[in-house]
């Protein structure tokens, strides 16, 4: 049986890569994308949402807006990565955009699609949680329509990958976005599947994978992602603040093949103001969340390639 899927990102390198292996995955029914401007520009991660549900989709689909707004701004270096990918002549051959824009913001265009769909969905948020928290506050009876949260977010560890002003460095940026966001969607019922910086640390970019994808780049779907991650830094010799990994690429395959992660249950906490803000803690008395902390690596890779030959 498909697993239904509402997909909400913001529309970074591995955001619109996400939105691509969804669009290729025989179990899931995609009911609904929507884009928040959060790491990106709205337009041009809009235009390339829409045009990868073009190329590489069945139709029927159409992207809502987000209108949230963050507490703190992702750098705009990071942002500009959706005009790149919109820019791909691969997505603009042919000269066209049919996937239309959805005529109601993300938040209510969720709370519409969970309630048109037939069973419970799965909420795929590979971004800030700022849309959920809000459908939450205007509907929380959206809770009976869901089957599970599956978000890219948080950490456990001491080390985060903030790296800003006024920051001690224990948030993930995801997390730091919209902290309230965070601590809002952490009050509700839905169960949570975090997929934390823990397992997301152990698939960086790194150069064999690039050289694998160009080796096989006469296959469209995996020549797109040698396109697209060639504009992003890999990990050559140590990890900076730029150095790109799968995070949300891992978190997508997690909802195609659970099989390829190790989950652990901790109960935990949103830290919201301060030099900590946006950082995940461990607590007794926390609420449970399931924490994806471990990856097999190589069938992670093997798992998106194939998936990206498919297209
Ligand atoms: O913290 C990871 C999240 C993921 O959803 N994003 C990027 C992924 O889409 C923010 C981010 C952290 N470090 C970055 C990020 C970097 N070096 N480049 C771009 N985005
Ligand atoms: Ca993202």
């Amino acid at each position: 049986m498909k697993k239904n899927i509402y997909f909400n990102h913001d529309g970074g390198v591995d955001d619109l890569i996400s939105l691509f292996l969804l669009l290729q995955m025989d179990n899931v029914n995609l009911t609904g994308v929507s884009v928040i401007p959060a790491d990106c520009y709205l337009e041009p991660a809009m235009f390339a949402s829409r045009k990868i549900i073009d190329r590489f989709g069945k139709g029927g689909l159409d992207v809502a807006e987000s209108n949230s707004r963050g507490k703190n701004p992702f750098p705009k270096d990071w942002r500009m990565h959706a005009f790149y990918v919109d820019a791909l002549p691969l997505l603009n051959e042919s000269g066209e955009v049919i996937t239309r824009v959805a005529d109601k913001p993300a938040h209510l265009h969720m709370i519409e699609t969970l309630r048109a769909t037939e069973g419970k969905t799965t909420l795929l948020f590979t971004g800030p949680l700022t849309d959920l928290a809000r459908a939450l506050d205007i509907d929380p009876t959206i809770e009976e329509k869901v089957e599970r949260l599956v978000w890219m977010g948080g950490t456990f560890r001491e080390e985060g990958n903030v790296h800003e002003p006024e920051h001690d460095g224990t948030a993930e940026w995801n997390a730091f976005w919209d902290p309230e966001a965070a601590a809002r969607v952490w009050e509700s019922g839905i169960e949570i599947d975090m997929v934390a910086l823990e397992s997301t640390n152990q698939v960086p970019l790194t150069l064999d994978v690039r050289d694998r994808w160009a080796k096989e780049r006469k296959h469209i779907g995996v020549d797109f992602l040698g396109q697209c991650y060639a504009m992003v830094p890999p990990l050559v010799h140590f990890s900076t603040n730029s150095t790109y990994y799968l995070w949300d690429v891992l978190t997508t395959a997690f909802v195609g093949n659970s099989d390829l992660v190790k989950v652990q249950k901790v109960n935990s906490i949103v830290i919201t103001e301060g030099a900590s803000q946006g950082r995940t803690v461990e607590t007794a008395d926390g609420r449970p969340v399931h924490v994806v902390y471990d990856v097999d690596r190589d069938a992670f890779f093997d798992y998106m390639t194939e998936l990206a030959k498919k297209a």
